[in-house]
């Protein structure tokens, strides 16, 4: 092949129904022009999800950081929230949007999610909640952090963004802490192409949560919270319906895309998967870390070497949110308290993954890490 005929691998491609399929639904929103403002394929999702994710309360929102928001809002959270460093800039941002500090603490060198043994550290009379990320859709230490919360009187929300259909020995992970929070953006295994959802178990936060979605909106002349515009259209809603019908067998094809790598690159000197049991988890991204030591390059040369093959793998979560201009200078972002996490976010890279990858294209990336 000629250098600019060598086909683009991506790190992963939106799962999309049968598009003459999708068309005969789409003409029901025409005729009906019912297009936003919680209407029929709306609930439905909802409904459909909340079987999915084996949860008794769930509203979904135009997007997580949206979600995230009003996670936060519904709570009533002011002072210092505990996060990972380790994690997409939104799960922050979020934070810092309500007013509130972040104060990172460093995470577990094999799960890469927050590490329950360096919370109990950081908590000050301003804590008001801890905010973990099943980073990869790996859980989290739910009990610890449950026990720690518990002690200390403090909220738990789980960035869910990456963790869609994962249980914990059958129960789904938005069960967990007070409130969880899913992604549902053309990047996530489970996709509406922008959309999250909040899962609840506390119904005293239903209303709130319901309320906040729609400006606080009860009736026309009842409004009785701030809130904001966090609805999930109806063409977005009606996609991720028709996704649902397809998620089991896109999870069956990345099931062999997992053990391809697996056979090609799981007895590589210096490479660790992070993700030993993909079955635990979302199916949603296939992370290594790469010692450079051990395998000889480092994570930045292997990246840009499959760049140069058209590659795309991507390095989430590099750089550390506490690395950003915007929060570095806060006390607890000093790398030296977050040993692991800096080593992780030099070692990570997520390689492509998803349904539409061929058996060769995974030879074809294998090849080029181990040559
Ligand atoms: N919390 C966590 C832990 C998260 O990871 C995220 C989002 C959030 C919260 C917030 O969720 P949302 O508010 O987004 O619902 C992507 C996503 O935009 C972001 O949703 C995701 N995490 C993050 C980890 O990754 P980018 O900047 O890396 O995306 P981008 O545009 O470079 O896309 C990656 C690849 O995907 C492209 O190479 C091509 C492919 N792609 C992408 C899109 C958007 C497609 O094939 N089609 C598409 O439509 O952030």
């Amino acid at each position: 092949m000629t250098e600019d005929k060598v086909k683009e691998i991506l790190i992963t491609r939106p799962l999309l129904p049968d598009f003459d399929e999708f068309c005969t639904e789409l003409k029901k929103i025409w005729d009906s022009r019912i297009l936003t403002n919680q209407g029929p394929n709306h609930a439905s999702l909802e409904q459909n999800l909340k079987n999915h994710l084996k949860v008794d309360g769930l509203y979904v929102y135009n997007n997580a950081t949206i979600a995230l928001l009003i996670a936060i809002k519904a709570l009533d959270l002011k002072g210092e929230v505990i996060v990972t460093p380790f994690t997409f800039s939104a799960t922050v941002h979020a934070i810092e949007w309500c007013g509130l500090t972040p104060v990172f603490c460093d995470i577990d060198p094999e799960t890469l999610c927050i590490d329950p043994s360096k919370i109990e550290n950081l908590i000050t009379p301003n804590t008001c909640a801890i905010m973990a990320v099943h980073v990869y859709g790996i859980p989290c230490d739910v009990k610890k952090i449950q026990a720690i919360a518990d002690k200390h009187n403090l909220k738990i929300i789980y960035d869910a963004a990456h963790a869609f259909g994962v249980e914990i020995d059958g129960v789904g992970i938005g069960n967990f802490g007070d409130l969880s929070v899913f992604s549902f953006h053309a990047t996530k295994f489970f996709n509406t192409a922008e959309g999250g959802a909040i899962t609840y178990k506390d119904k005293s936060l239903k209303d709130k949560l319901y309320l906040l979605r729609n400006f606080g909106i009860k009736s026309e002349e009842e409004i009785l919270l701030s809130g904001i515009n966090g609805k999930m259209n109806e063409f977005q809603a009606l996609l991720g319906l028709k996704n649902l019908e397809i998620l089991e067998s896109e999870r069956e094809k990345r099931k062999n895309i997992y053990d391809l790598y697996q056979s090609f690159l799981g007895k590589i000197e210096g490479i660790k998967f992070v993700i030993s049991d993909i079955s635990s988890t979302s199916y949603q991204y296939f992370p290594i870390l790469i010692d450079k030591v051990k395998f000889g390059k480092s994570r930045d040369e292997v990246f840009l070497k499959l760049r140069e093959h058209k590659i795309f793998a991507r390095k989430y979560f590099y750089p550390l949110c506490s690395d950003y201009e915007c929060y570095s200078e806060l006390a607890s972002a000093n790398p030296d308290l977050l040993p692991i996490a800096q080593k992780s976010s030099q070692e990570i890279l997520c390689l492509p993954f998803h349904g539409n990858l061929t058996s060769d294209d995974v030879r074809r990336i294998s090849n080029i890490i181990t040559s």
